[in-house]
């Protein structure tokens, strides 16, 4: 546990009057705040309002495919409609996710400082999300786009007539508010620890955010670059993409995947980072193999950046670079195992306990392990060639991110939301339905594997026959997967009023975070803390419990 100077009161059974939240009222002090905590809840509030939108598009698409006619929408609009739902929930939800929400709440408060470094620009970064978001909503109100949520040439320079315009501009706004959050964490991580505060203290969600922010500033302008190049092939035909200009269509493909596979791990990442806090708490253990599990954070940002060509196995790319990609896409695996290694080695003789955060960190480790297997027939290049642009594919990547970081992302806002709001959140619906997107996320996706190795296609209205008993199945799924999902934003929403008071520690966690009010005050502590104690030092708080106890006795 790491010790601050002054300590206030331990749960006072009321929420604190003077808080981040009632410190300002008025819609003109929300939108002109500087404050982390609270453009963590503008984000939280229009990250959720985007993934609804997202998850009303996933229906549609499960709801055509459950018989094998298009019978529901038009092939065109399905295009259209499973195209939205990729750049809604990639660029609109995944990408901000953790980081704007749970990372700029935390941050600060995990390294003992009052704010982000940069906090205007903070703000300048929700409103560019905003922006992007409306303009991505404009695009689709106005006829949508069609050409998958990759933007493949020549599809979306030369024969697509939907969009992609105004869908690509909206990416590259959006994507700077990715770039400054990164920026504002990288300094801020730097610049403004308290004292005491050693690089090998820091939490290790905020050395997975750390990471993250690196493939954020380094990865995200090559995206933005390279819609602007789409959107002027477009306008002015500049040729970069047209091989009839000397141009090629392959250049496209190495420069979005150059972006878009680490960007898988800016979406991950943040993720690791919660499941770090919740297993280490509800095991009471310290994080077996601390700075393994720190290193492997950079390890795979740095991987990330060498295995984009795993995307193109059937793209023309050399064999030689086919052999290379394949090597290179399994070292990026090892980092990752040694992560899920040590959660596995910091579970062993702790004493477990299954709280709502806890349940979620276990399903992200099963459903993100079948996902990281999976991804590794992906990645040799013979199994994948059969494999490519079948269902696959797409249960792989739902088992990654939506197995994997929806389930971190459920996992923090549970752990954190006492914090947040000062109440806690009701314990046994919470239980419930995390068992319930558990149930649901499996029938929906497990199915999408066998579909695949039988060789359906993705992104077709249609199919033949035999695949429809699975796609029955997955259907079904996904409408308990769907009732997995409101649950949370309706109890959450019902705790704000009646939930119990939370008080400081509900957890006994260490952690800056939890040793000061919830929910906190505007500048986060009173006086700047001195940090003593070493991160998640679990074993010094029973003894200390225990010199209590004979104190008392
Ligand atoms: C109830 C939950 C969901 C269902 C039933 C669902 C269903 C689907 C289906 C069937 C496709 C394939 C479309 C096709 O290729 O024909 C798809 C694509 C996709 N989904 Fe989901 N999805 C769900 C949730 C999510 C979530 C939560 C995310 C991200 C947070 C997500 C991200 C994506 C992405 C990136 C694609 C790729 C689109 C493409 O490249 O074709 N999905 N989804
Ligand atoms: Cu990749």
């Amino acid at each position: 546990m790491s010790t601050i100077v002054s300590l206030p009161d331990q749960a006072t059974a009321r929420i604190p009057k003077r808080n981040y939240l009632t410190n300002e009222n008025g819609l003109l002090s929300w939108l002109l705040t500087g404050d982390h905590k609270r453009i963590a809840v503008l984000y939280l509030i229009s990250i959720t309002f985007f993934f609804f939108i997202g998850g009303a598009l996933a229906g549609m698409i499960r709801l055509e495919l459950l018989t094998p006619q298009s019978d529901l929408m038009a092939s065109d609009t399905y295009n259209k409609v499973f195209t939205m739902h990729g750049v809604i929930m990639v660029f609109l939800f995944l990408v901000p996710s953790v980081p704007a929400t749970l990372g700029n709440f935390l941050i600060p408060i995990m390294i003992g400082a009052k704010d982000l470094a940069f906090p205007k620009i903070n703000l300048l970064s929700w409103y560019l999300y905003l922006v992007g978001g409306g303009m991505t909503l404009t695009a689709m109100i106005t006829g949508g786009v069609d050409t998958g949520w990759t933007f493949t040439t020549p599809m979306s320079t030369h024969f697509s007539n939907t969009n992609v315009i105004t869908t690509g501009l909206a990416i590259f706004v959006a994507g700077f508010s990715s770039i400054f959050t990164g920026l504002n964490f990288i300094v801020t991580i730097h610049r403004m620890r308290a004292p005491g505060m050693t690089w090998f203290k820091l939490p290790l969600f905020c050395w997975a955010h750390y990471a993250a922010s690196i493939l954020m500033v380094l990865g995200t302008p090559v995206l933005a670059i390279t819609l602007v190049l789409v959107v002027l092939e477009r306008t002015i035909g500049i040729g970069v993409f047209d091989p009839t200009k000397g141009g090629d269509p392959i250049l496209f493909q190495h420069l979005f995947w150059f972006y878009s596979h680490p960007a898988v791990y800016i979406m991950i990442l943040p993720g690791m980072g919660v499941i770090s806090e919740v297993i280490s708490t509800f095991s009471r253990k310290r994080v077996f193999g601390y700075t393994a599990v720190a290193f492997s954070s950079v390890a795979i940002a740095v991987f990330g950046f060498f295995v984009w060509a795993h995307h193109m196995f059937i793209m023309g790319v050399s064999n030689y670079a086919v052999l290379v990609f394949s090597l290179l896409t399994m070292l990026v695996a090892v980092p990752s195992a040694i992560k899920i290694f040590n959660w596995a080695f910091t579970l062993y003789k702790g004493s477990i306990t299954f709280e709502t955060p806890m349940l979620y960190a276990f399903g992200f480790m099963g459903l993100f392990t079948i996902g990281g297997l999976t991804g590794v027939f992906l990645g040799s290049s013979g199994t994948d060639i059969h494999l490519t642009e079948t269902y696959f594919i797409v249960a792989h990547f739902h088992f990654v991110m939506v197995g994997g970081m929806l389930m971190a992302f459920l996992s923090g806002v549970h752990f954190w939301w006492p914090k947040m709001t000062g109440r806690m959140y009701p314990e046994k619906i919470s239980q419930l339905a995390a068992v319930v997107t558990f149930i649901g996320f499996n029938f929906t996706f497990f199915p999408q594997f066998l579909l695949g190795m039988l060789g359906m296609p993705r992104r077709y209205a249609a199919y033949p026959h035999e695949f429809q008993v699975l796609n029955v199945f997955s259907t079904a799924g996904a409408s308990i997967l769907g009732v997995g999902y409101l649950l949370p934003m309706i109890y959450l929403i019902w705790s704000l009023k009646y939930g119990e008071v939370a008080g400081n520690n509900p957890w006994q966690a260490t952690g800056l975070e939890w040793q000061i009010q919830s929910p906190p005050l505007t500048e986060n502590f009173t006086t700047i803390p001195i940090v003593t104690q070493d991160v998640y030092d679990y074993e010094w708080l029973e003894r200390q419990k225990e010199h209590e106890v004979t104190h008392v006795g």
